[in-house]
């Protein structure tokens, strides 16, 4: 599935992001970027220990905001390491944290010259956001940013079971 916002693709996949080709891929990571398990593992033991190592000296990261590595053995050359908030009840502010997620993941983005980028669905795993919520805000947020600043080219979302890869469907049809 696909729909074009003036120079950027915005693709929706079920499938492993540690595959994606694209140039950088989105870990959803927490915050103190030593690792973990869902996408975070993955990444980690696709990519090799380099990652980790790089990891290490950023001093974790605040829930909401993103760090960038290189992308070890991956085929993605940078992972942009991405802290989405736990999910309480929806009145802790985690719609405002999720979307700053996806809106500070494609500034570093820009930021490192990065055209194309893979992003799972961040929060929708341990961190419990409901999934619905949780795709609409993922859909927004980057069809807003694309909307507004160039230079993304592709922004392809990996979603990895079925419930989730459907959810984020439904949030895509909806977009205008
Ligand atoms: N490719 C794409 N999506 C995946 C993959 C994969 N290889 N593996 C799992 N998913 P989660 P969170 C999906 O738990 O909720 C970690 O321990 C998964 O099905 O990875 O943000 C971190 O260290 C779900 O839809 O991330 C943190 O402590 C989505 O990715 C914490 O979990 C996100 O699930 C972050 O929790």
């Amino acid at each position: 599935m696909r729909k074009q916002i003036g120079d950027c693709a915005i693709e929706l996949i079920q499938g492993d992001i540690t595959q994606q080709d694209t140039e950088a891929i989105v870990n959803a990571a927490n915050k103190t970027l030593l690792g973990g398990g869902g996408v975070d593992g993955a990444i980690h033991r696709a990519g090799g220990p380099a990652i980790l190592e790089e990891c290490r000296k950023l001093g974790g990261c605040e829930t909401g905001d993103a760090k960038i590595t290189t992308g070890g053995n991956l085929k993605a050359k940078w992972v942009i390491h991405a802290v989405g908030p736990v999910y309480r009840d929806g009145k802790h502010g985690e719609p405002e944290l999720l979307a700053s997620c996806y809106r500070r993941s494609l500034e570093i983005a820009l930021e490192n010259g990065i055209k194309s980028i893979a992003f799972p669905a961040i929060s929708c795993g341990a961190y419990r956001y409901p999934v619905e919520e949780a795709a609409q805000i993922a859909i927004s947020t980057v069809a807003d940013f694309v909307r507004n600043r160039d230079g993304i080219q592709l922004v392809r979302f990996v979603l990895f079971d079925n419930k989730t890869f459907y959810a984020y469907t439904a949030a895509f049809e909806a977009l205008e």
